[in-house]
This record gives C-alpha cells, sequence and structure tokens, in this order.
C-alpha cells in the first residue's frame, strides 16, 4: 500500500470521507432548520452573506453573465465550494487527525456568523449549525480511523491483517454509503418539506382583497398597436425583478405587521386589515431600475391597488426636522425616501398590495410594498415592508448607498425603441419603428426620432394615463435597403430634452440617446 497509485487511492477515499461529512453537516442541518428555526440554514445564510459582501462590480458582472440565474449561480458555486472544502477537510483528517474536524469547525463557526447575523441571537438559531459540526466531526472522525486503519494496517494483532483490513475496508464503506444517502435524502427533503410549507402560493391564493374604492381611468389610445411593441401594462410574469433576496421571503399577512416609528409624534402599528381596510384605489405607475441601461428592459408599468403612504404618515405624525423615511424589508434590505416624496399632496406614493388585479406575486413584494412615481426601485418600492422609519439622511443610510449608489435618485426620462430590433430581417417599404417613454411623474410631452442622422421628426404617441405612467410612441417609416441608425429621444411636460451625454447606471442611473442599428433588406 505504499505504492504511489496505493497512495493516491487513499487520498482519493479520505476525500470521499470528507464530502460524505459535508452532506452529512448540511443534512442535519436543513433538517433541525425545517423543525426548529426556519431562517437557520446554513447553505441559504451563507449565500445572503455573500450577496451582502461581494463587491459591486462583482454583482454586476454576475447579473450581466447569469441573468435572472444569478442566484442559482451562486447556490451552485457554494455547492462547489462546500464540495471542494469538504474534501481538503477529509484528506487533512486522514493525513494529520484532527485537522479536518478543525475544518468542520470552521465550517460551524462561518455559518453560525452568517444565521446570526441575518435571524439575530436566538438560542434555536444556532442549533441547527452547532449540532451539524458535531454531527459532521463524528462521521469525519469515524471514517478517517477507519480508513487508517484499512489503509496503513494495525501493528499488532489476534486477527490476520488481510481479515482486519477486510473488516475496515467494508465497514468504512457502509458508513460512508449509509451517512452519505440519508444526509442526501434527508437534507433534499427537508428543503423540499420547508419551501412546500412555508408556501406563499398557499398564503396567496388564501387572500381576499376587497374590491377597489376607484379604478384606473384607461384613456381611448392608451395602447398602440405595433406588433413586437411593449404592451401599456406588464403583464406579472413578464415583470423584471431585482432584489437581493437569495430565496423569496414568505410574509404571512394575517400575522404581517407595519410599523411607523421613528421621528413621530406616535409609533403606529398596522394589521394588514388596519391597511387595507383604509380603502384601496387604483395607481397606474412605472417602475424603473436604476440599474436599467439606456435601451434596457428593466422597466414595466402595472396597475397597483393601494393605500397613500401619506395617510398613514400623518397618523404617525412625522416630526420636524425629519427629512427622510427609511422603508424596511422583512430580509432587512432597506430603502432611503425624501420624506416629501411621500407625503406630497401632487405625488401617489402608495403602499401596494395588488398589481394588475392580483394580490402582489412572491417575487413582487407579498403582501405589501411601496411604490413610488419618479423614484428609481432601490430607493423607493421597498418590497415585503414593514417598517416605515421616520428619520433623516443624517442619521440613517440604506442598503444601497454605502454601495456606491447615490442615496437620493429621480428617475431620468427615458425613450427606448422596441421595434424594430438590432438584427431583425427588416424589409425595405413601410415600417413601424416603435418604443416606449417615460417621464415619472411628470409625463411624456414629446417623442422624436432621427434616422442615419437627417434630422429629429416627431412621432406618434399613445393616449397617457397619466404622469406616472409610461408611453408608447410610434413612426412610420420609408425604410430604404442598407444599413441605418435609428435614434430617439424624449421630453417631458416641463420642456426637459432627455439627457444627451452616456453615464453608466453607477451612481444615480444611466443616461444617453438610444442609437439602433437596423439592415434592411431589399
Ligand atoms: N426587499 C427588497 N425590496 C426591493 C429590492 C430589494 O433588493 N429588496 N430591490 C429594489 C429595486 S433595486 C427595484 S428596481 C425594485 C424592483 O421591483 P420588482 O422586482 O418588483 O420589479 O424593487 C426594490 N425593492
Ligand atoms: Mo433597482
Amino acid at each position: 500500500m505504499t505504492t504511489h497509485t496505493g497512495r493516491a487511492r487513499s487520498l482519493a477515499l479520505a476525500a470521499l470521507a470528507g464530502i460524505v461529512s459535508g452532506a452529512v453537516f448540511l443534512g442535519v442541518a436543513e433538517l433541525l432548520a425545517l423543525l426548529v428555526a426556519r431562517g437557520a440554514s446554513p447553505i441559504l445564510a451563507v449565500g445572503g452573506f455573500v450577496i451582502d459582501i461581494v463587491p459591486q462590480p462583482f454583482k454586476e458582472f454576475a447579473i450581466a453573465t447569469f441573468g435572472a440565474n444569478d442566484k442559482i449561480a451562486l447556490l451552485a458555486g457554494l455547492g462547489l465550494a462546500v464540495v471542494i472544502a469538504s474534501a481538503i477537510g477529509g484528506v487533512l483528517e486522514y493525513l494529520r487527525s484532527p485537522l479536518g474536524v478543525v475544518v468542520v469547525a470552521i465550517a460551524g463557526v462561518l455559518s453560525t456568523a452568517a444565521i446570526v447575523s441575518r435571524t439575530g441571537v436566538t438560542p434555536l438559531s444556532f442549533l441547527p449549525p452547532v449540532i451539524a459540526t458535531v454531527a459532521a466531526s463524528v462521521v469525519l472522525i469515524v471514517l478517517g480511523r477507519r480508513l487508517r486503519r484499512w489503509r496503513n494496517g494495525v501493528p499488532e494483532g489476534s486477527e490476520s491483517d488481510a481479515d482486519r483490513r477486510g473488516v475496515d475496508r467494508r465497514g468504512f464503506f457502509l458508513l460512508a454509503g449509509i451517512a452519505g444517502a440519508s444526509a442526501v435524502v434527508v437534507g433534499v427533503a427537508a428543503r423540499v418539506v420547508t419551501a412546500a410549507t412555508s408556501s406563499v402560493e398557499a398564503l396567496r391564493s388564501a387572500l381576499r382583497l376587497p374590491p377597489p374604492r376607484s379604478r384606473l381611468t384607461v384613456p381611448a389610445g392608451a395602447e398602440l398597436d405595433v406588433p413586437g411593441l411593449s404592451p401599456l401594462f406588464t403583464p406579472n410574469a413578464d415583470f423584471y425583478r431585482v432584489d437581493t433576496a437569495l430565496t423569496v421571503p414568505t410574509v404571512d399577512p394575517t400575522t404581517w405587521r407595519l410599523v411607523v416609528d421613528g421621528m413621530v409624534d406616535q409609533r403606529v402599528e398596522l394589521s394588514f386589515d388596519d391597511l387595507v381596510g383604509m380603502g384601496l384605489d387604483e395607481y397606474g405607475i412605472t417602475l424603473t431600475c436604476v440599474s436599467n441601461e439606456v435601451g434596457g428592459q428593466l422597466v414595466g408599468n402595472a396597475v397597483w391597488l393601494g393605500v397613500p403612504v401619506r395617510d398613514i404618515l400623518r397618523m404617525a405624525g412625522p416630526q420636524a426636522g425629519a427629512d427622510m423615511v427609511l422603508s424596511r424589508s422583512v430580509d432587512g434590505y432597506t430603502a432611503s425616501t425624501p420624506l416629501s416624496s411621500l407625503t406630497d399632496d401632487g405625488l401617489d406614493a402608495i403602499l401596494a398590495v395588488a398589481m394588475n388585479g392580483e394580490p402582489l406575486p412572491a417575487e413582487h413584494g407579498f403582501p405589501v410594498r411601496m411604490v413610488v412615481p419618479g423614484l428609481y426601485g432601490y430607493v423607493s418600492a421597498t418590497k415585503w415592508l414593514t417598517e416605515l422609519k421616520v428619520t433623516t439622511f443624517a442619521a440613517d443610510e440604506a442598503y444601497w448607498t454605502p454601495r456606491g449608489y447615490s442615496a437620493e435618485a429621480p428617475i431620468k426620462l427615458a425613450s427606448r425603441v422596441d421595434v424594430p430590433k438590432a438584427g431583425d430581417a427588416v424589409p425595405a417599404g413601410r415600417v413601424a419603428v416603435a418604443g416606449m417613454a417615460w417621464a415619472q411623474p411628470v409625463g411624456v410631452d414629446r417623442v422624436e426620432v432621427n434616422i442615419d442622422d437627417t434630422g429629429w421628426m416627431p412621432v406618434t404617441l399613445s393616449a397617457p394615463v397619466n404622469g406616472d405612467t409610461w408611453v408608447q410612441w410610434m413612426y412610420e417609416w420609408d425604410a430604404t435597403p442598407g444599413t441605418h441608425y435609428i435614434a430617439v429621444r424624449a421630453r417631458n411636460k416641463n420642456g426637459d430634452l432627455q439627457i444627451q451625454e452616456r453615464a453608466p447606471i453607477a451612481p444615480n442611473g444611466s443616461s444617453g440617446w438610444q442609437r439602433v442599428l437596423v439592415t434592411v433588406g431589399s
């Protein structure tokens, strides 16, 4: 057994022992998390921690590379890291016991820290990572011992060396097989049960909302008929999603509470029934992400059903000197919104409970989120809302502020080309050039296109629903064969022109006039 291949085989088996011990760690932790402390899953806590600490350029890289699968990619990456670390732990335990147990203990400490940083310090949230550490250590020690005795032999013994080794070999594979398989089965089952029994969908379908007190008026001509053009209202299934939540939070409306506190005359606490009991009205508001590039898709429009934030703040009575509301989500995410954007009578900042005729989808903030016309989502549109803290920009900072984004961020007025898309096969002749434009909360006054830099021409606009909602635009183009540039720009009702100068998304939103290259066939 001292040959090179023999040694390589021993090390591979040691790595296997480590991986089995890693699986036991995760399996035991997931089971205990399900039984005693739902937030205390090491893999999800560490994943959430990674999301919060990775530098911004890295996050942008991940979103650009993996898109909506960025969270799955993160989990896969974490899984790979666990396998590698466990294998190293197994080898160390085999060569220099108890160094492998030290690796397990470090994993235990790191995941405990990640869990506590998210769930707070409760005795129960310590249980899953601590018991998992003990179980994984025991498995690793026993497997390591068996392996050493089998591979290296025992000095002297009553049984023959070969018999003894046979027993240790069988013992190693039996224990590794049983522990590994049951860890995977238990761990996966626990995760599935957790996901199914805390199902947001069950809570959503149980929810009955009172009918709207008032409906949104949509004028005739609010929607143009151009194939490929974005619809006026974005279906929920197509609505962009941006958040830092690794798993979508599950919030039960029957136990949900909104707390309004901070610099207020009176702390206010509302239940979901209290909130909808204030009366629900429909609002048409276009939501935009600060990460939307020129021509990008991180923007959508919906009919929201909700209650004005100003009515809720009035119950608490904001004190003189306050200039900001820090809204907080159940997952700890925060946004800083100027107090005046929420209290101004001319602005429809709302707490929304429904989106396009159904309770908020889980990914869009069920059961309650904030929606503020004219401010990028990261400074206003807090999903899974639980708290409104009246405060000052000097005293408090929101999630994205120390991460390279402005504390205040009005949406930059913008226009976009939807058709023809770059790369479309465009036939010569009459071609509809069309797209969207938004200028919340002022409203779009005019959109112009420029073909091949020959001059700006006015386009047809859809009838606006209101200033908070985007509009569609359309231009009938006599396309001639060859390649052409189509540029677009908008102007708002204050007469401001869309900013021509290109800016990146950080720190407060992209700018620039979109220009698409199209090739027209003959
Ligand atoms: N709780 C929570 N709310 C959040 C965020 C988040 O990360 N967590 N992201 C914000 C950002 S950056 C945007 S653009 C909008 C997006 O809302 P949507 O996912 O419903 O489109 O939600 C905002 N609300
Ligand atoms: Mo965003």
